[in-house]
């Protein structure tokens, strides 16, 4: 059993140990030496929590908060992770129930092992369910509208389109367990595009049979069309706001020139992050980069923020930072492996109610941006003559 209060670090330790080489290896391994997911840890720790004396108000701290347009009893959504069936034969299914049950939105990845319906069944009517996409390239725009139509009509509220990952990154681990995109179906654990009407007449057109009688060779093809290898531009973002009923939010910005092209664009939103530091190596904190992306374009866009988030005090320090909302994944796939639904509800739990005490005690009564900023938390390279961080309060 993983100790019962959760640690990231310890679930981790022991959920990798249990797991199988290709499972911990697509987990825990990241892109190249690790410096940029190294640098996604490092990042929290230049920041320090302030706290404030006798600040009276009643009750614990207020983590409600809205979110393009939809209430979110707080905010923290679970980051779209592909394959979850190689971590619990329940896969997306547990993942989605724990979500719903504790009431944070639940995104689902392209490259999920379950279908966009089962997802939505399980996730339930009052579940909040927001759909990730592995964009296609554009010869591929009749299967992009599948599946933006059918997450469409299984209520997924808010599209996340992936930018940093239409080929995946150099994973040294995943390379040398030979897990990766091109293997056999029954290892890689993708079942999603198998489901996918219009994937699966283009299939029977190309080799005269069903995806299931070509298994090995549907999987591969699947894969090669979701990460196509080559990049969209920004003119074709259009294509997707024309096909998609609902907000658009572009995922894995890590520069101020790129934030503001998609606020050019019309965008809702876009998600800071650097896919947890698992594609591009010798890349920046995502944590680094936050506040100076809040600080061009926070008025504009709805910022979500994630790669590196462990705990609670992390979450308060990434909303400090500007984020409005943000996206945990490693944590709550160590959960999953660890103890399928229970186990991710644990670790939800465990990072609200951690959220919830590191800012009662910092006298911080709510996520709103004007109790929880930068002036509660001051740079620590400057703490040690900090009088002008600390004379902000
Ligand atoms: C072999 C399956 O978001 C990630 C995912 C997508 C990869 C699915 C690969 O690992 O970063």
């Amino acid at each position: 059993r993983p100790p019962l209060t959760f640690q990231a670090s310890k679930w981790e330790e022991l959920a990798c140990s249990r797991l199988s080489a290709d499972s911990k290896g697509y987990v825990y391994g990241s892109a190249g030496v690790r410096e940029t997911t190294d640098k996604n840890r490092a990042a929290f720790k230049k920041w320090s929590i302030v706290p404030r004396r006798l600040v009276k108000y009643d009750g614990f701290p207020d983590l409600k908060t809205e979110i393009l347009g939809e209430q979110l009893s707080v905010p923290i959504a679970m980051a779209p992770v592909g394959v979850l069936k190689i971590f619990n034969p329940d896969g997306e299914m547990a993942a989605t129930r724990a979500a719903a049950q504790e009431a944070v939105p639940y995104i689902l990845s392209t490259a999920s092992s379950t279908s966009i319906e089962d997802v939505a069944q399980a996730n339930g009517v009052d579940g909040q369910r927001w759909y990730q996409l592995y964009w296609p390239s554009r010869e591929h725009d009749d299967i992009t509208i599948s599946l933006l139509q059918r997450a469409n009509k299984a209520g997924f509220t808010t599209l996340f389109v992936t930018l940093d990952t239409y080929i995946l990154g150099w994973r040294p681990s995943d390379m040398d367990n030979g897990y990766n995109p091109f293997m056999r179906a029954d290892r890689i654990g993708v079942e999603l595009g198998m489901t996918d009407p219009v994937f699966r007449q283009q299939f029977k057109e190309r080799h005269g049979v069903d995806v299931e009688e070509k298994m090995n060779s549907a999987a591969p093809e699947w894969m090669r069309t979701i990460f196509p290898g080559t990049s969209k531009g920004w003119e074709d973002v259009e294509f997707l706001k024309s096909h998609w009923d609902g907000p658009i939010v572009l995922k894995g910005i890590q520069s101020i020139v790129d934030a503001k092209k998609a606020a050019e664009v019309g965008v809702a939103g876009i998600v800071v992050s650097n896919h947890g530091g698992r594609q591009q190596d010798g890349g920046n904190s995502s944590l680094g980069v936050l506040p100076h992306i809040v600080d061009a374009v926070g008025d504009k866009l709805t910022i979500f923020f994630d790669s590196g988030i462990q705990s609670g005090a992390d979450i308060a320090k990434a909303l400090a930072l500007g984020a409005d909302c943000v996206l945990v994944g490693r944590p709550y796939v160590y959960g999953l492996a660890l103890g399928g639904e229970k186990g991710v509800e644990h670790v939800l739990k465990s990072l609200v109610g951690e959220l919830e005490l590191t800012l009662h005690l910092a006298g911080i009564q709510s996520v709103k941006k004007e109790h929880l900023n930068r002036e509660a938390l001051v740079l620590e390279d400057d703490l040690f003559n900090s009088v002008k961080g600390i004379g902000l309060h």
